[in-house]
């Protein structure tokens, strides 16, 4: 097949499955072209059958406001026509699944084109619920040619908040479990913590549905019992914030704010528990890169996280904010030897039986397969 990718190129979740999925199918023997502003963050090197094309933005001063949409939607065209594309999955409703729209609708059955819709978070249960986008982001669905979200969850909040009639396939997100495994490395811990130590670690782009400063107060508790680090990494706009209430409850030392990291499977092998008490999160991709890893997760038991973690076997789940749950959970686990190597074996086992790369690229095939003989 040949097939367009549309997606974010920066860091977050629905452009490193967006850009892992490409790749993946490249390697199966699609043609795969990305189309976006930027080259995806995870295609750094050449690979066979992976094309990209950048959208050009016009600086015109009249435009006070970048006009990415129609930008994007011609470039789609483009490529679709002259690639000879089957079929384009965008990644993320606002605004590609408009652009696809857009672009078909030049097209006009000039040259067959699907589009496929991948539903990821907050395009549904955030943004897309601003009266400025709902209407838009409620056609685009509708008349997308199939949809896809990453969880139960995520197509259930799609069909209810925009009164959707629409057949959409539960597609789950995916890991690489080859890639994102336990590699225990001494020398990286050892530069980390002091021995004896735990880390406890969390990454986001410190966002408020993050909810980073639960993860410090939680650790504030956990640390009074067992000793131990807290890695926090990633970037956005709750970051100083968050440094602030580090400070303020004197945690300075034992907190580390790395910022963004590529190398993540050293420093996640050679963490022991990962939290995401997250107000909002219809799946949670970084929760399960930490249980491929062997981490067992405690989550807030929000959106798609119960079909991640599953509770009491591969982590806890406790109600958001509950920080003094969350926290005797984790002081739980840590203090208890037998019960953690059963749960770091469990979490790593579901990253692999149900979440692995190999498992959910050929669901991905199988949809596109059909959406192309309807
Ligand atoms: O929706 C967002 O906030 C952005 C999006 C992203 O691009 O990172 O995150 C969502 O998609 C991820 C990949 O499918 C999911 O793992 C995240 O849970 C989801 N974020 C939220 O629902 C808040």
């Amino acid at each position: 097949m040949k097939i367009g990718i549309t997606c974010y190129p920066t860091y977050g979740g629905s452009g490193v499955i967006a850009t892992e999925l490409g790749k993946a199918l490249a390697l199966r023997g699609h043609q795969v072209h990305f189309i976006s502003y930027a080259l995806p963050f995870r295609l750094n090197s050449f690979i066979e059958n992976v094309f990209f094309h950048e959208v050009e933005m016009s600086s015109y001063p009249l435009f006070e406001f970048p006009l990415y949409t129609l930008a994007l939607a011609s470039k789609m065209v483009e490529v679709a026509q002259y690639e000879h594309l089957d079929l384009l999955h965008v990644h993320y409703a606002i605004p590609h699944a408009s652009s696809a729209y857009l672009a078909k609708q030049m097209i006009n059955g000039k040259h067959k084109l699907k589009v496929t819709t991948t539903l990821h978070g907050t395009d549904i249960t955030l943004v897309g619920l601003e009266p400025s986008f709902l209407p838009l982001v409620k056609f685009s669905i509708e008349q997308s040619d199939s949809v896809t979200a990453v969880s139960r969850f995520l197509k259930e909040k799609t069909l209810t908040n925009y009164d959707i009639n629409k057949e959409i396939e539960v597609i789950p997100n995916f890991v690489d479990t080859q890639v994102f495994k336990p590699v225990k490395d001494d020398c990286i811990k050892k530069r980390l913590a002091s021995e004896g130590e735990k880390i406890i670690i969390h990454t986001s782009n410190f966002r408020v549905v993050k909810r980073v400063a639960d993860v410090i107060r939680i650790f504030d508790i956990i640390q009074k019992e067992v000793p131990s680090k807290l890695l926090l990494i990633g970037d956005g706009p709750d970051r100083s914030e968050c440094e602030r209430l580090a400070r303020q409850l004197g945690l300075h030392d034992k907190i580390k704010f790395l910022g963004k990291q590529e190398g993540l499977v050293e420093i996640l092998s050679c963490s022991d528990l990962f939290l995401i008490p997250s107000q909002s999160e219809s799946f949670g991709l970084a929760a399960l890169e930490a249980m491929a890893c062997g981490v067992p997760v405690i989550s807030s038991s929000v959106g798609g996280l119960p079909e991640l973690v599953k509770h009491n076997e591969s982590g806890f789940i406790a109600e958001i904010g509950d920080i003094d749950r969350m926290a005797k959970y984790a002081i739980d686990l840590l203090t208890n030897d037998r019960k953690y190597k059963i749960f770091s074996k469990n979490s790593r086992d579901r990253a692999v039986d149900l979440f692995d790369i190999s498992k959910v690229v050929p669901l991905y095939e199988a949809h596109y397969r059909k959406v192309l003989e309807s």
